[in-house]
């Protein structure tokens, strides 16, 4: 009998510390979920919106723009580099038997002059130092040192990560690979130089892209989005960013991967000209 009471008042805290365990553990369930659901916010806004102010680092100001004129494209060419020289944009194409090196003449369009990579290439930034365009290519770590007028190829180089983007300071190449890092390259030897880890509002960018050293900060388009990052040289920080949502009309779109990666800046008239991968206009856009 003694042992039945026992039993029972064991039985009964037991049930009772049950109890209060099986509420404490569904509390704190439910703020697991809801702190999941917030993280999960959190981190889809940033994904959406990069310049959502998430870290300590001043929040990155957004730069209004307007377009001051627009020329055609080549609607075929998947737009992987751009640059300008003198009268003339160069462009770099990509895709595996597809890729190419091209001048373009504006306002027309017009390809001036053209050449092929090997098919198992594929094309992707695009720089002019001096006399010579330097071309990257995708995953082949195979980069091309080309005569800017003739386009005789003068050398080939290598390097260890993708090729992604590719301009100049005037003095470094700068080069993208997807990651959130810039690497600055000598343009003689092609010897990677250092490295600048790129953030905005704290936080890494991945994707850098499609570059242009314009005015004293590099120029980087995030691949697959809208936006272009104005990235300080000396700090790695985007101090300030265009979003260009809206500026390609959805009626020219041609719903496959044609995403903006092109930007090139002509300095004596300060112009900067935007364009992206089989897009059939590029844009002259002037900053407000
Ligand atoms: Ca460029």
């Amino acid at each position: 009998m003694v042992g039945k009471q026992v039993w029972q008042r064991k039985s009964v805290c037991t049930f009772k510390y049950r109890k209060r365990s099986t509420g404490f553990v569904r509390l704190a369930s439910i703020i697991l979920i809801m702190a999941g659901i917030v993280a999960w916010a959190l981190a889809l806004e940033g994904a959406k919106n990069p310049a959502a102010k998430t870290g300590e680092e001043t929040s990155a100001r957004r730069l209004d723009f307007e377009v001051v004129k627009d020329y055609p494209h080549d609607p075929g060419a998947f737009l992987q580099g751009l640059v300008w020289y003198e009268r003339c944009l160069y462009e770099s194409t990509g895709l595996y038997g597809q890729s190419t090196l091209r001048r373009v003449d504006l306002p027309t369009g017009r390809i001036l002059k053209s050449i092929s990579l090997s098919s198992e290439l594929f094309g992707e930034g695009l720089a002019v130092v001096g006399d010579r365009l330097i071309q990257l290519t995708w995953k082949s770590k195979l980069g091309f040192v080309y005569d800017r007028e003739s386009f005789a190829l003068l050398r080939r180089f290598t390097y260890d990560t993708e090729g992604w983007g590719l301009t100049c300071d005037g003095k470094m190449l700068i080069m993208s690979d997807g990651s959130s890092n810039l690497t600055y390259v000598d343009p003689v030897t092609f010897s990677p130089v250092r490295k600048l880890a790129v953030t905005m509002n704290g936080h890494p960018v991945d994707n850098l892209n499609e570059l242009e050293f314009i005015e004293g900060s590099i120029w980087s388009n995030v691949w697959q989005t809208n936006l272009i990052l104005c990235i300080d040289p000396g700090t790695g920080r985007a101090n300030s960013y265009l979003d260009l949502r809206g500026i390609l009309p959805d009626k020219m779109r041609t719903g496959r991967e044609d995403v903006l990666n092109g930007i090139a800046y002509e300095a004596r008239e300060k112009r900067i000209f935007v364009s992206g991968k089989l897009w059939p206009r590029i844009f002259e856009i002037r900053v407000k």
